[in-house]
């Protein structure tokens, strides 16, 4: 997520990977920059360490706020904010529960709920429905410009590839929108 906002930002900073098959981000440093253990984490040039996609990627609209990807006004803002978190909750969270409930690579790592991970995927897909009715009217998730909304949903979907959830074939509207999305600098490189 972080990687596609700093590339429309045009902003370029010094990345370290952490290999997360082979559990680097389980050592001991690591945990000392994020005890939740997750990527990714924005380190300070004064030391400090600052974790979570949206709280990265709101330092960086802060510090570069062209172009501007969370709104420009009080509405806008707030709008921008709703469909962030609707596509936090409704896409994200739900395909992140279908990868973390169903796949092997979380055996082991965390305490897995197979219908749990059955009842995510059922979610995604009656997202998706409601999200391709919502794109017939506009071009972008939250409006008629690419925002961090447009990000979060993204990467959502995309990540749907790893547990098999795909746009399914009627759902036009989204699979423009995804098509118009992968297919942005930003995201193809
Ligand atoms: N809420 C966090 C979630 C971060 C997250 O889940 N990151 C994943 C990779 S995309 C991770 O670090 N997973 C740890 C693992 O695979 O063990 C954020 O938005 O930054």
């Amino acid at each position: 997520m972080v990687h596609i906002f700093l590339a429309e930002k045009g902003i370029e900073i010094e990345t370290i990977e952490i290999d997360l098959a082979g559990k680097g981000n389980l050592s001991a440093d690591f945990i000392a920059k994020n005890p939740l253990a997750r990527v990714p984490v924005l380190e300070f040039d004064d030391g400090a360490y600052l974790a979570e996609s949206m709280a990265i990627c709101r330092y960086f609209e802060e510090t570069q706020p062209e172009p501007p990807l969370f709104g420009v006004d009080a509405r806008d803002k707030a709008n921008v904010e709703m469909w962030n978190r609707r596509m936090e909750f409704e896409i994200l969270a739900q395909v992140s529960g279908c990868f973390r409930h169903s796949h092997p690579y979380w055996e082991g790592r965390i305490t897995q709920v197979a219908d749990f991970g059955d009842l995510c995927r059922k979610t995604v897909l009656e997202r998706m429905e409601w999200l391709d009715g919502e794109l017939a009217g506009r071009e972008f998730i939250a409006g008629d410009r690419f925002t961090v909304a447009d990000i979060t949903a993204f990467c959502g979907i995309a990540l749907g590839r790893i547990p098999k959830i795909y746009i399914p074939e009627e759902r036009a509207n989204l699979k423009r929108w995804y098509e118009a999305v992968g297919a942005r600098p930003s995201v193809a490189g």
